[in-house]
């Protein structure tokens, strides 16, 4: 593959495919600076202070990791001088973040997950960062930005993407022309594009899924993951594999680049899922959506899903079309038996 970095692919699809207008570029620009900077103290781990854990709860309820505050502030320092954003909201925020008044503001919302999987940063395993870009409102030229005006549908996504810090440091974007890969080259400083117009392969048998969980599932979704287990024997007529790492962003990665299906459903605790709509969810269905799969809540397209709270939770079921339609079609007939 030609060395293209990412600035360059950026120019690119502003200059010919002409759907990047100039702040959205120089976001995308400033939101994969913060992340090389959050990769380099992800990968100082211990050497660098940044492991463990806060006496400090976020907004969920999760107790906050080192790095959890740490890449949160990260990602409003590099954002809000910019000029291209009108607020800011985070897994890691109450509310939303307003740019300061000594600063310009901008078209556009930034949602970010910082360190999502941070549970697995104290052992060594692959953590992320999500973003998710939207409009904002065209009055917040003369008003202030309120929570309100973040809660848009999925589909009106104007950007989304995941950074991966693991093996390799890895930016996946997309920007609604297809999803694209950069691999972080550490000695010059660049993200160099290593895929370019991903398509999530259809058709393999291998399903993400915390199996611990089973007791709290629905009947549906019970009888389908009894099915992968069967496996050729059972009703699916063929084998699955599993894997679970604990971390979505690694998780979602491994399906897009070689498919299989990412399932984390409402279940019977809470009536809803565990992962956010706004800043997890609905980021990754625009990627998967845009690479050839599909995304649900079990039933319904997570990107039409009308979001009635900032921090608000989801089932996910996404990745391989086939598979994302057994779960919804189960769904239906567990529905209409009852
Ligand atoms: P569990 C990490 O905390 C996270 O939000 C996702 O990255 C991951 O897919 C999920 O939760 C893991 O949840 O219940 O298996 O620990």
């Amino acid at each position: 593959m030609k060395r293209t970095t990412l600035s360059r692919f950026l120019i690119e699809q502003q200059r010919t495919a002409g759907v990047l207008p100039g702040e959205l570029r120089l976001l995308v620009e400033i939101v994969a600076r913060a992340c090389k900077a959050i990769s380099h103290s992800v990968g100082r781990g211990a050497l660098g202070g940044v492991l463990g854990s806060l006496d400090s709860e976020n907004v969920q309820g999760e107790v906050q990791k080192r790095l959890d505050v740490i890449a949160n502030e990260m990602l409003l320092d590099a954002n809000e001088w910019g000029g291209h954003l009108a607020a800011m909201a985070s897994e890691e925020m109450e509310t939303i973040h307003l740019i300061p008044n000594r600063f310009p503001k901008g078209e556009y919302l930034l949602l970010f997950d910082p360190i999502d999987g941070s549970s697995n940063i104290d052992v060594g395993l692959s953590v992320g960062t999500i973003f998710s870009v939207l409009h904002a409102p065209t009055e917040s030229a003369t008003r202030e930005v309120v929570e309100a005006d973040f809660l848009q549908h999925g589909h009106t996504q104007v950007a989304a993407g995941y950074a991966i810090y693991g093996p390799q440091t890895l930016l996946v974007l997309t920007v609604g022309t297809g999803v694209f890969e950069f691999t972080l080259d550490r000695e010059v400083g660049s993200w160099v594009m290593s895929d370019a117009n991903i398509t999530m392969p259809a058709g393999k048998r291998e399903f993400a899924i915390n199996m611990s969980n089973q007791r709290h599932w629905s009947p549906s979704m019970a009888a389908y993951v009894e099915a992968c287990i069967a496996g050729a024997s059972g009703p699916a007529g063929h084998d699955y594999n599993m894997r679970w790492t604990g971390s979505m962003v690694a998780d979602v990665h491994r399906i897009l680049k070689r498919g299989g299906v990412f399932l984390y459903p409402a279940d019977s605790r809470t009536g809803q899922g565990k992962l956010r709509l706004m800043y997890e969810a609905n980021p990754m269905a625009f990627l998967i959506e845009q690479a050839g799969g599909a995304a649900t809540d079990g039933s319904e397209r997570l990107l039409d899903i009308a979001p009635d709270a900032l921090h608000q939770r989801v089932g996910v079921v996404l990745g391989d079309r086939g598979e994302v339609e057994r779960v919804r079609e189960l769904a239906r007939m567990h529905r209409e038996a009852s």
